[in-house]
Parts: structure tokens; sequence; C-alpha cells
């Protein structure tokens, strides 16, 4: 099997594709009492269709109108470990060696009820996602007015493939529609406000499968930042961002966050702080 890497080394690297600061009195705060947190509810692709026929708003369960993140990625690219290690729980949330193991909308409430702010862990996609899976994900993104960031993890072993660029630029376009929706309706009221971008956070995963030499591991991360900015501006330009007064190459800055670099195989992991920061700054919870 292979080591893990030592501890300076992915450290190094994470320094280097420097990420914001955030006052971590409030993060510890808001995580103070992580392992309170619960599963408050599910949602699966038959409800959805169920649910779709009645209506077209949104059909998830409403949760005291908290704010909301949620993760996609490939299958088994580590999305559950890493809102587990979040949580800071082994096993709030089922894992498996086996892709596949998400197969719906699960929300976890955080810290004691009424809670700050909820969890959506996701299917993944890719070969062995499952089309419906897209279908319950793009419902969510589409309709859900508490979405506050979507993270999209990326296994550090594996480059990015045409499945994650779909993804990406599905995602940008939708968001972006999103925002469109909401500068025209605010133009028509009367009362114009720049609206708030839902942007998206790239985080790489299971970093103890990086390059052993910190040059050659610097080197993955750089590539993966620049392939997923690329695919997001790519997919800007093909949609009317003059609508909204930026260019898609000004708004893919904007939405396209820098990579987190985190692994669960360093005791304690590492990276989930400033995942925990960086969710709670996207929630807008910093004090
Ligand atoms: N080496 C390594 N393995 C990890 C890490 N994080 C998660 N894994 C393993 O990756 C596998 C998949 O993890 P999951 O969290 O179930 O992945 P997922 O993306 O939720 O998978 P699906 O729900 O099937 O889409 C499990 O065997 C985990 O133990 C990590 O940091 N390093
Ligand atoms: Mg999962």
């Amino acid at each position: 099997m292979k080591s893990s890497l030592p501890y300076h080394h992915v450290t190094h690297t994470l320094f280097n594709i420097s990420t914001k600061r955030h006052s971590s009195s409030t993060t510890l705060d808001i995580f103070r009492n992580v392992r309170s947190a619960e599963q408050v509810h599910s949602f699966n692709a038959a409800q959805l269709k169920a649910a779709d026929d009645q209506t077209q708003g949104d059909v998830f369960p409403w949760l005291k109108g908290l704010p909301e993140v949620i993760i996609t990625g490939r299958a088994n690219s580590g999305k559950s470990s890493l809102f587990n290690a979040v949580l800071g729980r082994k096993d709030l949330i089922k894992t498996s060696s086996k892709a596949g193991k998400t197969r719906r909308l699960d929300f976890f409430r955080v810290g004691d009820a009424p809670g700050k702010l909820i969890l959506v862990d996701s299917p993944g996609y890719g070969d062995r996602g499952r089309p419906e899976w897209g279908l319950l994900f793009d419902s969510y993104v589409q309709k859900r007015k508490e979405l506050r960031r979507v993270y999209i993890t990326f296994n550090a072993r594996h480059p990015i493939n045409v499945r994650d660029q779909q993804m990406l630029a599905h995602l940008s376009r939708t968001l972006f529609e999103a925002l469109s929706t909401s500068w025209a309706s605010s133009l028509e009221s009367g009362n114009p406000r720049l609206p708030r971008i839902t942007q998206i956070q790239p985080v790489i995963t299971k970093a103890d499968h990086l390059p052993a030499s910190t040059t050659e591991a610097q080197l993955v991360v750089d590539r993966l930042k620049k392939e997923v900015h690329n695919a997001v501006r790519d997919a800007l330009e093909g949609s009317e961002t003059g609508r909204i007064g930026v260019s898609s190459v000004e708004l893919a800055k904007l939405m396209c966050l820098s990579p987190l670099v985190t692994t669960l195989k360093m005791n304690p992991p590492f990276g989930i702080e400033n995942v925990r920061k960086n969710i709670v700054e996207a929630c807008s919870l910093t004090g």
C-alpha cells in the first residue's frame, strides 16, 4: 500500500494555492458542537418525480431557511467522507470503496437544533452515475433559494476528465441563469440590486495520492486549478453574460474559486479546517 505523504509536503502545497483566511473564532463557534450534527432529511429521484408532477417550484423540504451548501463530484471521489470529516464524525454518512454509494440527497444540520447551516450530500456523476441522480442534483441547484455554494471534489489521483468538464460547464451555466433571472427581476422591481453569485468551490480530495515531490504535486494542483477554471470560462463564453454587465472571463473568476486540498489519511485529517471556514464564509456566518 502506498504510504501517506509527510505532513509538510501537503502543507506546502496548500499554502502555495493560497486561500482566503477567515476569522477562526466564528468558525470554531459554529463547528464547536459539530458532533451534534444530525441528518434532518433525505430526498431521492422517485420523490422528485412524484413532486415534479405537482409543482414546478422548490420541491425540497423546508429546513427553516438555513443556508445550505451542496457537494458534487465523480462517484467515489470522497464526497461523503469529506462531509464526515467536516462534521468530525467517522460514519454519520455512509461511505464505500465501491462507487455509487450515495443515491439521494441527504441533508445534515450543523450544530444543535435549530442549527446554523445545512450540508447536502449528493450522488456522484460519471460512469457510475445515473441520469435520474443528475436530474435530482440539477433540480436542487436550479430551484433551491437556500443554496450558498457548490463544492466539487476531484480525486488527486485522477486527471480531470470529460465528465468533470461537462459537469463544470453545466453547473456554471445553471448558476449564471439563476443569477441572470434574479438580476432581471430586480431590474423589473425598479430596485436593481447586484445579485449574489453562487460560487463553485473545487476540493482536491485524497491528496495523499499527490506525487511525493512537492514540485510535481504543485504541478498537479496548478493544472487542475487551470482546467477547472477554463471549463467554467469556456461554458460562460457561450452564455450572454453581458446581460448582467460582466464579461465571461470576469464572471468565471468570480464564480470559480481556487481549489482547496484535503486528505483524510493523516491524523488529524488535513485541510478540513479550511473547508469548514470556507463553508462558514459561503453561508455569510463569519463574525
Ligand atoms: N486515500 C484516500 N482515500 C480516501 C480519502 N477520502 C476518502 N477516501 C476513500 O474513498 C472511497 C470513496 O469515499 P466516499 O466518501 O464514499 O466517496 P463518494 O464520493 O461519496 O462516493 P459515492 O457516494 O459512491 O459517489 C472510500 O473508500 C474512502 O475511504 C482520502 O483522503 N484518501
Ligand atoms: Mg457518497
